[in-house]
This record gives structure tokens, sequence and C-alpha cells, in this order.
């Protein structure tokens, strides 16, 4: 499939109970390349009814996943994580022609569904339960974890293979069974990675994909009676719709939202190391990263050489269609997403923020066809505006003038979201506290606000989530039910916390 991928047209089905199938009333909806608008494929457009289905062969399949060895269970998992990296490079390429991003960087995009795998297939002689005494002679008392039931995984386009990795390994591994609803905008690498499962030996029913719209699939999947555990990954809108809807059905929701992820540059920082950071953060994948920097807040004192030297690399920056070696910034996902990112634009510059380079759709013929958009920089940005409060989600950097480093803290903490922060200084004092005092779920030093490893929790504070985190252990303790287990082996009643002696 993904050998054609660059040349025919692919047409894919929904996985259900271990058969790839067409939706039952027979729609469709197509995936295109946002980078020349050419048609990719043609999926499968769900309704509620391919939902049922899927969510019945879930059911079915995890009355004997859950008793599964977990390590055999982790061993399937080394197995896709093998199948992954064999074909790395072919879905890498159907990566950024979906999806738009540059070649390099949809290698690393695989390459973290493979870490993820290679981590969550560990899990399996992992799991780790705890005993502790207990208060009574001749009783021991342990704690272990149980699988939940069945998963609806819903993700978004922006990292079509590392995200929906990070809720499908971990949701596999503790026992559970997986309904799969990829981003509209990206199926076709959902698909692949549906397709490696297969072939790596899951049995059928363990992981189904549904593809669709969120009006259709994503709605049915949150109303579903029979599902227990949401992991999504989107909007701060959409993601509260889900946790409303499943809240009066008492479900667990992991959701990991927005970001408005800053860098913080000192007057004590190496200038060279933050300028890489910053152009690598906040125009690597066209900004349309939850964790990309959307503000950059510097000390005066270096604000006017990092202005001229940013806007000089900015304008050099080289947009095109992410196969083509020379290219450095992708398209914008689709049309509609770049009209979005413009309003911003005009935003700030209604603001009275100076927009220093950028900020407009790309005139160069050759990237007409495409939703390209030079990237932008503002300057003269105040903490209040709107372009440093909201998630824009594109290549746009709002960049904020303070005097001082706690004030850097202070503008750094003062959103909504809190996902990623970056300092450059080269005061270790600086640098302890302001590990101690930024309050977002991931902090670098001297380096951006980009690239997190797959074995350290991902998620933020504020309205990034609702308080979980995804990968490393802490998704082994999202995915999995705590039981408490006490064994008396006195021969007579012990009551505790009466029977003191
Ligand atoms: C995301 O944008 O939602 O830390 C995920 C990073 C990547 C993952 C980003 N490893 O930038």
């Amino acid at each position: 499939m993904v050998d054609k991928a660059e040349s025919e047209i692919i047409k894919a089905k929904n996985f259900i109970g271990g058969k790839w199938v067409e939706a039952k009333d027979g729609r469709t909806f197509e995936s295109q390349n946002p980078a020349n608008g050419k048609l990719l494929g043609v999926l499968p457009r769900s309704s509620p009814e391919d939902v049922e289905e899927a969510v019945a062969a879930a059911r079915k399949a995890f009355e004997s996943w859950s008793k599964y060895p977990a390590p055999r269970r982790g061993e399937i998992l080394f197995k896709i994580g093998a199948l992954l990296a064999e074909r790395k490079e072919k879905i890498a390429r159907l990566m950024t022609q979906e999806m738009g991003k540059v070649l390099v960087e949809a290698r690393g995009d695989v390459q973290e569904g493979i870490d993820m795998a290679f981590y969550m297939g560990g899990e399996g002689r992992r799991q780790f339960g705890v005993t502790t005494p207990s208060e009574m002679p001749n009783k021991f008392q342990m704690a272990v974890r149980d699988p939940i039931g069945i998963v609806a995984v819903i993700t978004p386009w922006n990292f079509p293979m590392a995200i929906p990795t990070w809720k499908i390994f971990p949701a596999l591994v503790t026992g559970n069974t997986v309904v799969f609803k990829p981003a509209t905008d990206t199926p076709l690498v959902a698909v692949e990675l549906v397709k490696i499962c297969e072939e790596a030996g899951l049995p059928e029913g363990v992981l189904n994909i549904v593809l669709g719209t969120g009006a259709e699939v994503g709605n049915a999947l949150v109303q579903h009676p029979d599902i227990q555990v949401y992991s999504f990954t989107g909007s701060t809108e959409s993601g509260k719709k889900v946790l409303i809807e499943t809240a009066s059905r008492l479900k667990r929701v992991s959701l990991e939202l927005g970001g408005k992820n800053a860098i913080m540059v000192m007057e004590d920082a190496d200038l060279d190391l933050a300028m890489d950071g910053i152009i690598w953060s906040a125009y690597g994948t066209t900004g349309q990263r939850c964790t990309a920097c959307s503000r950059l807040i510097v000390h005066k004192a270096v604000e006017q050489e990092l202005t001229e030297r940013l806007v000089a690399r900015i304008e050099k920056l080289r947009l095109g269609d992410g196969l083509l070696d020379t290219t450095e910034v992708g398209p914008i996902i689709n049309k509609t997403q770049r009209s979005s990112v413009h309003e911003y634009v005009k935003i700030g510059q209604g603001e009275g923020a100076k927009l220093a380079t950028g900020g407009y759709v790309a005139e160069e013929a050759e990237l007409a066809a495409g939703s390209f958009y030079r990237p932008a920089l503002f300057t003269g940005v105040t903490p209040n505006m709107r372009i440093a409060q909201e998630e824009i989600f594109g290549p746009v950097l709002s960049m904020i003038s303070v005097g001082s480093f706690e004030e850097a803290i202070k503008v750094n903490n003062s959103v909504r979201y809190g996902l990623s922060s970056s300092i450059y200084t080269r005061d270790v004092n600086r640098a302890f506290t302001a590990i101690r005092d930024i309050t977002s779920g991931i902090l670098y030093i001297n380096a951006g606000t980009i690239g997190a490893e797959t074995h350290l929790p991902f998620g933020g504070t504020r309205e990034t989530g609702n308080g979980h985190r995804e990968a490393a252990w802490t998704a082994i303790d999202f995915f999995t039910e705590w039981k408490a287990v006490y064994v008396d082996y006195s021969g007579k009643l012990q009551r505790a916390q009466i029977d003191m002696d």
C-alpha cells in the first residue's frame, strides 16, 4: 500500500474484528497532500453503526486479551516495533505527503512510534505492583494492576504515528482492547500502523480502526456506554466536550490539549544556541506541535540583537514540499487551518504588535497549490495580547520583552496552558530556580520547547489537560485499575483497626 503512495490513489478500509471492511453505508472521504492538493487516498466515512460493530468486536476480544500473559502481549509489541523500523522510510514518505511535515521530521515521528513500541513491549515484563506489610500478623497484602476494558483512542493530525502509539501501545500491553479513530486529515498513516499490528499477530478485535469525522465517529465513541477509557489529543474545545459528554458515565478520560509554550532567553544566554532552539521550536513542523514555541520571552538587554538575527534567519527559511531535501518548512495541514493562522496575524496587528517579518500566504508560483504560509515573527507583544495568550498552531512567534529573570518566569506562567517551557541561561542558579518555579508539565534548560522522549511523562498543567500524563510509566497507571488484595493466612478472624494486639 505504502509503496504505491507516491503514484497511485490508496483505497483504505476500516479494520473491525480482524477484517478490513468498508463503511456500512458505503460513504467515503478523501485524504489530500497539503503541499500540492493532490488526492492521496479514499477512505470509509463511517457512521455510528460502524462504531457499534467495532465496540462489539473490542468487547469480545477483551475476554481473552485481558487474560493473555502480559509478557506475550509485550512480545507482539516488539514485533510491531521491528516492523515499524523496517518500514520507517516508506511510512515517513507517506506521512510527509499526507501531513506535510518535512521528511526528516516524518522519520522522527515514526521513530517515536518505534521507541514507544519497545518501551511498552518491555512493560509486558514489568507493570509492577506493590506489596506492603499488614497491621496484622499472618496477613499478606498487595496491590495489582488490572486491565480496564475498551479504550477509545482519538488522535490529531500533527503526529500521525507518534501520538496514536503513545495511546494504543500502553493500552494494549496492559490488556485493554482499542477502538481507534484517527484525524480525518491523516487516516492513511493510521491505517499503516493498524496493518502492522495485524501482521505482528495481534488477535482479532484487539485493535479496531474506524475512520471518519469527529461529528460522526468521535461522537458515537464518546456516547458509547461500553467504552470505559478515553484517550484524546486535540483542541481544548473538543477535549472539554469529551470530558463533559462522558462525565455522567464517570469514565476515565485523558486529555492532551493546547499549549502556549515559551522560550525564555536571558541576558546571559548563549545566543547562538538560543537562535537554533527558537527557529527549530517555533517553525519546525510549521509550528504545528502542541509543544511548539509560540512565545519568546526575551531579556531587554538582548532583544535587539535577537530580533535582527531572527528576522534574517526566518526570511531565509525555505518553504516547499517536505519530500525535497531543500525544504525546511512544509505546508500548513489545510487551507482552513491556514486561514485560522492568518486570522491571528491580523489580530496581532490589530492589537498593536509589530509584524517584523512574514505573516502572509506564500507567494511563489510553485507553492500556490499547497497551503503554504510565510513564517511570522511579532515583536512588541505584551503578555495580555491574544497572540500572547491563545494557541495559534502555526508558524507565528510572539516576542515579549522583559526586564528581569523573575518577570520572565511570571510571564511564562501567566497563560491558561501549561505544556512546555524552555530557558536559555548560563547561570546554574537561575536554571534550578526555573526548575522550581516554572509551572508547566515539561521544561527544557538550554534547549527549545520540542523533542520530548517516550520514557518521561508527557503532558501539561492548567488547560493543557486534566491531570494525566502520557508515555512513560505514567501511561501504565492511566490504562490500569488498581486492585488491593488482602490474604489472611492466620486461620482466624482478624479485625482491621480493632484487634490491635
Ligand atoms: C505534540 O505536538 O502533540 O515533544 C507531540 C515533541 C514531540 C511530540 C509532540 N516528541 O515535540
